[in-house]
């Protein structure tokens, strides 16, 4: 038990790369590098609140360095801490319009990182839970040289790894290589990410469901038919809780641990919803497939839809299987 106490993720990670002959090593070492990223993005966003109070003023900070918004700075510090480890053939992230080259001077690698460095950052200034997600897929465009917009537009299903981080009361990191759903909880006193959720399921159906109501007039009528199904009526007893955080990180992370459906939806305002296909959804839905729950756009698989732009965006409905499963059912036989 005393070895479970200091499982770190550097060990947990090269123990899981030894069951895996085949590896080399590299995907190991993405996943170190954004452990390391994680814990100084995790420092500046625990003193945001402190930028106010303790003097730093216009631009520059007590260091004499830019005073960026937080979400730039976690763009510009996962961009830094991932690209020279020559692993990478292209980059892309929810702040870049465009897919991202590695310098000129740096070895291109096999992998494709995509990423949105900080979700939910607007919630930041009332102290709310917010995270930055990750995706990792194997380069298919031919060649050794820079990667395309091509790599980085593949099916969630071909990812290689995908993982999130929570700033909330605590950093925790949980993320998948395919091989089940790890969490890891910052012990700030060393510094270093300890395994705090052992290979995570999901529970088979939960009684949280998780939406923004404030567009209840928008949503089509089957959504509406469910949610006034979970509200009229009890489960084993007990009705559905409403829970809403207004981070997907947080809603995401709360979904995987208690079950639950979390759900953005298409609406007569937004057919394609909120939230990006390729650097939100992808990953989430990895994640939580990977621990035995389910992901769709309320009809088609999220991990099986071929991006068509960067920035797209998708419904998603992503949770406990039985959840998922009733409220498509509900979309389904809904009639106008
Ligand atoms: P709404 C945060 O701004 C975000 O991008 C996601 O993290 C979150 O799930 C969603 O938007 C919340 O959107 O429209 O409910 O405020």
């Amino acid at each position: 038990m005393a070895t479970r106490r200091f499982m770190t993720l550097p060990r947990h990670i090269l123990e899981g790369e030894k069951l895996h002959p085949e590896a080399t090593g590299e995907l190991s070492a993405i996943l170190l590098q954004l452990g390391l990223a994680a814990k100084i993005i995790s420092l500046e966003v625990n003193k945001a609140g402190l930028v106010d109070i303790i003097g730093f003023t216009g631009n520059e900070n007590v260091h004499g360095e830019q005073v960026k918004k937080l979400d730039i700075y976690a763009h510009e510090m996962l961009i830094r801490a991932m690209d020279h480890g020559g692993h990478f053939c292209v980059m892309a992230s929810e702040e870049d319009e465009d897919i991202i080259h590695l310098p000129p001077h740096q070895k291109i690698g096999k992998y494709v990182l995509l990423f949105d460095p900080l979700d939910g950052s607007s919630n930041i200034d009332a102290n709310v839970s917010i995270g930055t997600i990750f995706s990792i897929y194997k380069r298919i465009s031919e060649g050794y040289g820079p990667g395309t917009l091509e790599d980085c537009l593949q099916p969630g299903y071909k990812q290689v790894a995908a993982g999130y981080i929570v700033y909330g009361s605590s950093t925790i990191l949980v993320y998948t290589a395919g091989h089940g759903v790890y969490g890891f909880t910052l012990d700030p006193a060393f510094g270093e990410f300890l395994l705090s959720h052992d290979d995570i399921k999901i529970p088979k159906c939960g009684r949280i469901y998780s939406i923004n109501e404030g567009n209840y007039f928008s949503w089509p009528k089957g959504l509406k038919n469910y949610i006034k199904y979970l509200q009229a009526n009890l489960f084993e007893g007990k009705p559905y809780q409403a829970r809403y955080i207004g981070s997907m990180v947080a809603d995401v992370h709360r979904t995987l641990l208690y079950g639950g459906i979390f759900m953005y939806p298409g609406d007569k305002r937004n057919a394609k919803g909120k939230l990006r296909l390729v650097y939100e959804c992808n990953p989430m839905s990895f994640i939580i497939e990977s621990a035995g729950g389910k992901a769709t756009d309320g009809k088609i698989r999220i991990l099986e839809k071929l991006p068509e732009s960067l920035h797209e965006r998708t419904p998603i409905f992503i949770g406990s299987e039985d959840d998922v499963l009733l409220v498509e059912k509900f979309l389904r036989e809904a009639v106008g």
